[in-house]
């Protein structure tokens, strides 16, 4: 039985003061562990280590937004799987579609990072996902095979259930626009069943994530499709009456 998560992507947004008000509010809202949910937060390299602090003892696991595919050397500004193992990560979001289109990341690099996130011990928490003109286009289907092929040929031995897809189409991302749950479970079937590839387990245990302005008056609706295991959240993951309600919309 595959795992459902609810991850808070909080993406440039953060203080010390407004992490400590937003983890309070979790903490009470979500007191223990729901079986089979995975909750975590995703806050900016500069916040991991105090959040893992914060979130010690709780039901809140803690990613970074992204990671090096490099381990150490020169590589001024990259953050290692070590360094984020190192402080007490767990997840690693890995090939954002703002880092795709803002940052250059290219499907094999997206590849190159899942690999290394996996071989050091990481979640990799990896993205696809279509913009508004390959949907209007009809290339979806032909974008996400090309991104999950490139994710795919970097891990070739890669367990069930190790790593997390997370689908979440360009044009609905901090628009207000959601797929509807039809839309987003057609998807979510095409890719589960384009990772067949990496054997009919592999399919079966990965969790695929819906992400594009997730809130709690929509997740239930999404979470309750059969190949929706949970959403990445960005907005609503930063006010705690949302976070908590996606969170309750997940079973
Ligand atoms: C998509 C999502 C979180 P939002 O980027 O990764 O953000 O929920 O704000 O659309």
């Amino acid at each position: 039985m595959r795992k459902t998560y609810v991850i808070g992507n909080w993406k440039l947004n953060g203080s010390k003061a407004a992490n400590k008000a937003l983890l309070d509010g979790l903490k009470a809202g979500v007191p223990a562990v729901k079986a089979g949910v995975a909750i975590a937060v995703c806050p900016p390299f500069a916040y991991l280590e105090s959040v893992v602090a914060e979130t010690a003892g709780s039901a809140i696991g803690v990613g970074a937004q992204d990671v090096s595919d490099q381990d150490k050397g020169a590589f001024t500004g990259e953050v290692s799987v070590s360094m984020l193992k190192d402080v007490g990560a767990t997840y690693a979001v890995i090939g954002h579609s703002e880092r795709r289109a803002m940052f250059g990341e290219t499907d094999a690099w997206v590849g190159k990072k899942t690999a290394a996130a996996l071989a050091g011990g990481l979640v990799p928490v990896v993205c696809v996902g279509e913009t508004e003109a390959e949907r209007v286009g009809n290339q979806t289907e032909a974008v996400l095979a090309t991104q999950l092929d490139a994710i795919l040929a970097a891990i070739p031995n890669a367990a069930p259930g190790s790593i997390v897809i997370a689908y979440e189409p360009v044009w609905a991302i901090g628009t207000g626009k959601t797929a509807t749950p039809e839309m987003a479970q057609e998807t979510h079937a095409f890719i589960r069943n384009y990772i067949k590839k990496a054997g009919e387990a592999f399919a079966a245990e990965t969790a695929i994530l819906y992400g594009g302005s997730v809130k709690a008056s929509n997740a239930l609706g999404l979470f309750a499709m059969p190949d929706i295991d949970g959403g990445l959240v960005g907005g609503a993951s930063l006010i705690v009456e949302e976070f908590v309600g996606v969170y309750n919309g997940a079973a």
